[in-house]
């Protein structure tokens, strides 16, 4: 029963492969999508098995309330998180929460997240993004489409890289994805796959490549460390936050060990999730050009004529910002976490769990309960985040960026970098949707639009 007395009382699909459990009827390569179908048939809790073990699944708004609770629960590494671990060991993501580099990296690296901290990036986010627009406008000119998550991914890498590490991977220069990308990739896609195939040895050509991914990215953090080192430091960055802050009560520091791992920790989970949130983002405004016409006024408006907007200015896109919050609502890209209870409990008063026993909150189905959302729920509508709708949901029913002292670090990072991009290019560009496009969602635990490409047309309206 694994930690849960009344594991029978929670339903399962059919199970037609006794030994090898649910997975095999599994669709390998997109096994959140498969939990989704699963879910829509049997309910708020859930459970499936594989490799002989009961993994339990929980969305409805009530139960994924409950284990938001932090005094009863945390949050459980486990599955695609501890298959990184290979990777990225105890830095932020990946830790146990009784590791004590946790806390030590947790509250070295906060400032960089601050106020001040964001204002001092601003100007770098909109450095990287003028090459963003140079490339668009090539497009536009030459009436080529643009291939929105590959240039969304290069964005998000070199925003990270320049205001975290002062790096360039010079991704625009590229035809093709910086190898850093392709490898990280590789480590996710690996990690995902450990989840879905049973048996170790048909994975032994994955096991290899993703040895030389993990040291192609040790590699290339450990030069950009050197290089740091070599030189009189950076701007107060994270790197030089990491390289020289001690802890403000312990004095302790980062181990160079340690600074490695944070480091691809960061060049991962900084780009990855903001990419695909804008990409889907970009997908739902080519296809509601009456949203896009509302977001893009606010833009005007807010803005002006100004030839770049100011760090204040972004923020007060609030209507840019509920689209992106409705995207990440349909298509969270991190699109689950994982809560342990602290000590034997009872889950919304119904379900016992002891002390270790865990399950997993699928967000897109948090984010689809029609209890919380609504019958049309599936529909895109960025007005479910003015003020008046949000006041009047429960709380712990909207979870992007997870729950509790291990939530996203980086929110307001992702947020200001993601609604100033989207802000951009309302402004700039006419996005022209192919009507033949159907959304696809690809996965390598994180979730992209596959394929999505858009026309562009410079704006001539008089803004
Ligand atoms: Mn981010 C944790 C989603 C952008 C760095 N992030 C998490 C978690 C979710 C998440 C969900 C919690 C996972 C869990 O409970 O197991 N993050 C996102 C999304 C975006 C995002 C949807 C963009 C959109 N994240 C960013 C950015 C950075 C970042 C940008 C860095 C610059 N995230 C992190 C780190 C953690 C994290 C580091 C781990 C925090 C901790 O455990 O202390």
């Amino acid at each position: 029963e694994q930690g849960w007395p009344e594991l029978h009382r929670i339903p399962h699909p059919p199970r037609r492969l006794p030994l090898l459990g649910d997975v095999l009827g599994a669709s390998r390569t997109k096994p959140l999508q498969d939990s989704v179908r699963h879910a829509r048939r049997l309910g708020p809790i859930f459970r499936r098995k594989a490799f002989n073990k009961e993994f339990v699944f929980v969305w409805g708004g009530a139960l994924s309330a409950d284990l938001a609770d932090e005094t009863r629960f945390a949050k459980h590494v486990g599955l695609g998180i501890a298959n990184l671990r290979p990777v990225v060991g105890d830095a932020l993501f990946t830790a146990y929460n009784h590791e004590p580099n946790w806390q030590l990296a947790h509250d070295v690296l906060a400032p960089g997240f601050s106020r001040e901290a964001m204002e001092g990036y601003h100007g770098m986010m909109l450095d990287v993004a003028g090459r963003l627009t140079d490339h668009w406008d090539r497009a536009a000119m030459a009436g080529r489409t643009v291939d929105v998550p590959g240039d969304m991914t290069k964005l998000t890498l070199e925003t990270i890289a320049r205001t975290g590490f002062g790096h360039d991977f010079g991704s625009f220069e590229r035809s093709r994805p910086h190898p850093f990308v392709t490898a990280m990739v590789g480590t996710l896609a690996h990690a995902q796959r450990l989840n879905t195939v049973p048996a170790a040895f048909l994975l032994r050509a994955s096991a290899r490549r993703n040895e030389a991914d993990i040291a192609y990215l040790n590699r290339t953090v450990d030069d950009l460390v050197r290089e740091r080192r070599r030189g009189s430091g950076g701007t107060g960055d994270l790197l030089d936050r990491m390289l020289q802050t001690a802890h403000p009560e312990t004095g302790e520091r980062l181990s160079p060990e340690n600074v490695r791992r944070q480091v691809i920790t960061f060049l991962v989970a900084g780009h990855e999730t903001t990419s695909g949130a804008l990409s889907f983002a970009l997908y739902y405004l080519a296809r509601h050009p009456d949203v896009a016409a509302r977001a893009r006024a606010e833009v005007d408006r807010v803005w002006g004529d100004a030839e770049l907007p100011a760090y204040d200015q972004v923020a007060k896109l609030r209507y840019v910002r509920r689209v992106l919050d409705e995207s990440l609502r349909l298509w969270p890209t991190a699109p689950a976490f994982a809560r342990e209870a602290r000590e034997d409990t009872v889950l919304a008063g119904e379900h016992p769990m002891r002390r270790g026993a865990w399950a997993l909150v699928l967000t897109p189905m948090l984010h689809r309960d029609p209890e919380v959302w609504g019958a049309d729920a599936e529909r895109f509508d960025p007005d479910r985040f003015d003020p008046k709708a949000v006041r009047s949901r429960p709380p712990h029913t909207f979870k992007p960026f997870g729950t509790g002292a291990r939530a996203c670090i980086g929110r307001q990072f992702a947020l200001h970098e993601a609604t100033l991009i989207l802000g951009l290019l309302l402004r700039r560009y006419a996005l022209r949707p192919d009507p033949d496009y159907r959304l696809r969602v690809t996965e390598r635990l994180t979730l992209m639009p596959d394929g999505l490409r858009l026309g562009v047309d410079r704006r001539t309206e008089a803004i």
